[in-house]
């Protein structure tokens, strides 16, 4: 079915004629590549690996990275590139925000020359695929309290501890893994998959993000070379990364609210209930027009939010607030408009149910959706509030 984007206050005038030309582009391209097959992977519990090449084609892994085969674009183009894949699945969207924002990403800010030139240009090309460990099973909001820890021995160090939840684990060629050194000190690392004491067990029966492979990654004495250590101590050095992955996340989500929108209005105009399509009842306009507005303000919100990381303004505080406001208000986009589908709402035939499922996650990882809300509680009280 065709797909008609909202922009109530023509937001469009305010995008460049290229960062148009990029969302258009990838916009076909979900329509084609992705719509036509989207529901069956999801309902097998499939990450469509074929998509892999054509993604790295149109430049979206890695995309903000300037030199190494990388597209060098800005991070609006980036946010609209994320908007337009989560509009066919947040799995889809979470596998480029995953290759980009945390695995080149720190390799391109933390690594040396040689892992720039090693990785990035493969990455790019999605030759080869990376995932993040920050998660484990007992700390998921608060990773400071980590226990994986990383031995010095030599011209090594030693890996043990357990990662949770991790997106892209199980077709990963490497990993991310952030450790506790001897001092103490949260450090990066770029495993290698074939590292020796390094496994990956994926995790099943998942009702939520089904198109997308998250799984454990496990290191049992799993010897890694000091060279392949970033250069960050500390959890700035993750968060660094967690930023440019929650900027993404909050337009992703925008691109679900906005699917889920067209297909409630395109429900409600054909849907006959009383003799009249249910669109024109006070109550479900209600609906879309509540719908309506809240995507339009997230629209702004991430615009802006945009703007000013393109200008180097952007602060953490700000993302939280995108990330949070964004996916919350998408979940409520999915919700509605899985009511307003009634039955219907319920089947693969139509996408809300697969987004909502979907969104359920994405306000839970990256940070939740409350703990962006301490965030900016903490932003504006000056009173940290986590503990
Ligand atoms: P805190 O004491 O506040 O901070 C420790 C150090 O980190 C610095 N920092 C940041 N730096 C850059 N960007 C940020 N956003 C930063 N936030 C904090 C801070 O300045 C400090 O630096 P320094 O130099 O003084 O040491 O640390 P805390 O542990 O008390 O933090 C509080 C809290 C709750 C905000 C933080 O722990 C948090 O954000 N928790 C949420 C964890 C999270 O988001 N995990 C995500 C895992 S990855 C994932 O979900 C991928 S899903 C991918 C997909 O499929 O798309
Ligand atoms: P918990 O931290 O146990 O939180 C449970 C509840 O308690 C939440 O409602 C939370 O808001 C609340 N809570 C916790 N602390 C506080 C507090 N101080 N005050 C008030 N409420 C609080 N992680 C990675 O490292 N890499 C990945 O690639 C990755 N991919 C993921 C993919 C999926 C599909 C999912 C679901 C998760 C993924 N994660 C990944 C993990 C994700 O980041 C964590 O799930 C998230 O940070 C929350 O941690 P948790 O699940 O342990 O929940």
């Amino acid at each position: 079915m065709a797909y008609t984007a909202p922009d109530f206050l023509n937001l469009d005038t305010h995008f460049s004629d290229e960062e148009k030309m990029i969302r258009d582009t990838i916009r076909q391209f979900v329509t084609k590549e992705i719509m036509p097959t989207i529901a069956s992977d999801y309902e097998k519990g499939v990450f469509p690996k074929r998509l892999i090449p054509l993604l790295a084609e149109l430049g979206t892994l890695g995309a903000t990275i300037q030199g190494y085969e990388c597209a060098g674009l800005n991070y609006t183009s980036y946010g609209l590139i994320m908007q337009e894949l989560e509009r066919g699945d947040s799995g889809i969207r979470s596998f480029v925000s995953v290759q980009g924002a945390l695995c080149m990403f720190p390799i391109a800010a933390f690594g040396t020359e040689e892992h720039k030139k090693k990785y990035l240009p493969k990455m790019a090309k999605g030759q080869l695929i990376g995932c993040f460990g920050l998660t484990e099973p007992d700390f998921g909001s608060n990773p400071g309290g980590m226990i994986t820890r990383a031995k010095k021995d030599g011209n090594h160090y030693v890996l043990n501890g357990a990662k949770m939840w991790i997106t892209n684990g199980g077709m990963s060629d490497l990993a991310i893994v952030w450790a506790k050194d001897d001092d103490n000190k949260i450090k990066g690392f770029i495993v290698d998959r074939d590292t020796k004491g390094f496994t990956v067990r994926d995790i099943e029966k998942k009702f939520s993000l089904k198109a997308s492979i998250t799984s454990e990654l496990i290191f049992e004495d799993a010897r890694v070379p000091a060279s392949q250590m970033l250069e960050v101590s500390g959890l700035k050095g993750p968060f660094a990364c967690l930023n440019n992955a929650r900027f993404g996340i909050s337009w992703g989500a925008l691109g679900a609210a906005m699917a889920c929108f067209d297909e409630a209005v395109t429900y409600s105009k054909t849907r006959i209930q009383f003799d009249k399509p249910i669109g024109g009842f006070q109550l479900v306009q209600a609906k879309l027009a509540n719908m309506y507005t809240e995507i339009t303000k997230a629209q702004l919100l991430a615009l802006h939010v945009g703007r000013m990381k393109d200008e180097g303004k952007a602060q953490p505080v700000h993302i939280s607030m995108a990330k949070m406001n964004n996916v919350a208000m998408a979940l409520n986009c999915a919700r509605v408009t899985r009511d307003i589908l009634g039955a219907s709402g319920i089947t693969y035939e139509y996408q809300c149910g697969r987004h909502m499922l979907n969104l359920e996650s994405v306000n839970t990882y990256e940070g939740t959706e409350d703990i962006h809300r301490l965030v900016i509680g903490e932003h504006i009280t000056g009173i940290p509030a986590y503990r």
